[in-house]
């Protein structure tokens, strides 16, 4: 009965327009409706290494997962960040096809990277998914997204959406990312995000030694854990972890874990980029 219903449900849902549906805003993608969740679920939510930790043999070191790890206060704090208003205007700025066209802004800047289709678009659309109107485009296909995509977020900072690797590449990438990598002045943190379900693939390797070798500060983000299972999650994570720790220097030893389906992480991204663009001030308990 309950697969009939949720079936109904669907089928009723994708008949809904288009614009309707871009327009609605997912009831956890704000923090007010996920503190009204139970409490195991509002943690997995907000901290979705908690849903994992269970499964860890005792002898698994689990601070550097949480060393990020900001009350629910301060997250409330990042999310005003991410809601447009007449004085803290969020929207698409501009995109640069190549570097002499990319704006110069003096704000902190975060940046996406990662495989064409990892997720790099659907991220930033959920961690705007408060300010829909903002349009970010994703899709099925591979190589979708080809140019870089500057988003200003008020005065506070910029996201940037970049073209990924792995199809259409090493051109895009080697033309346009690297150079921005190697020269953005304003750049505060990089994202480099790897698909849950496969881990660090041959081309990930690669960005994460360009990475090494800017040396910029850099963190992973491991996409799509709503469509892994826990075991193949836990695994590539724990593999992340050891190259982290092992084979870089300007990497964040804590992987952030998300899904832009079901807003697994986003607040807690939302206030790592407030957080590390300046923007925020975290409250004494928080660790960072
Ligand atoms: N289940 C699930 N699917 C996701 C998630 N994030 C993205 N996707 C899907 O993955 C596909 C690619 O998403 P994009 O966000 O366009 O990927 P991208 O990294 O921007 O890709 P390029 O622009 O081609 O480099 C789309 O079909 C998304 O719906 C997620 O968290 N969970
Ligand atoms: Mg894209």
């Amino acid at each position: 009965r309950m697969t009939l219903c949720l079936q109904v449900t669907l089928r009723l849902r994708s008949r809904a327009p288009v614009h309707l549906a871009s327009r609605h805003v997912h009831k956890l993608s704000s923090l007010r409706k996920a503190t009204s969740l139970p409490p195991k679920k509002m943690q997995s939510l907000l901290y979705p290494f908690s849903g994992l930790e269970a499964y860890l043999d005792r002898s698994v070191d689990r601070m550097p997962f949480q060393l990020f790890h900001p009350s629910v206060e301060d997250m409330m704090e990042a999310e005003k960040l991410f809601c447009s208003s007449p004085s803290h205007r969020i929207d698409y700025y501009v995109s640069a096809e190549r570097m002499d066209h990319v704006p110069a802004l003096k704000q902190p800047e975060v940046c996406f990277i990662g495989r064409s289709n990892v997720g790099k678009s659907s991220l930033i659309k959920a961690l705007f998914s408060l300010t829909p109107e903002v349009e970010v485009r994703v899709s099925k296909t591979p190589g979708h997204t080809k140019k870089m995509n500057f988003f200003k977020v008020g005065k506070a900072f910029t996201l940037v959406d970049m073209p990924g690797y792995g199809h259409r590449a090493p051109r895009d990438f080697v033309d346009m990312v690297e150079p921005y990598l190697y020269t953005r002045e304003n750049l505060a943190r990089t994202f480099l995000l790897v698909d849950g379900s496969v881990g660090l693939q041959k081309a990930d390797r690669i960005a994460l030694e360009m990475c090494e070798e800017t040396r910029c500060p850099y963190v992973m983000v491991v996409t799509k854990i709503d469509k892994c299972g826990q075991g193949a999650l836990l695994t590539n994570l724990l593999n992340l972890q050891d190259v982290i720790k092992t084979q870089t220097s300007s990497c964040f030893p804590q992987p952030f874990l998300i899904s832009s389906v079901n807003y697994w992480g986003i607040h807690l991204l939302r206030c790592f980029i407030a957080h590390v663009t300046g923007s925020i001030s975290l409250k004494e308990t928080s660790k960072s």
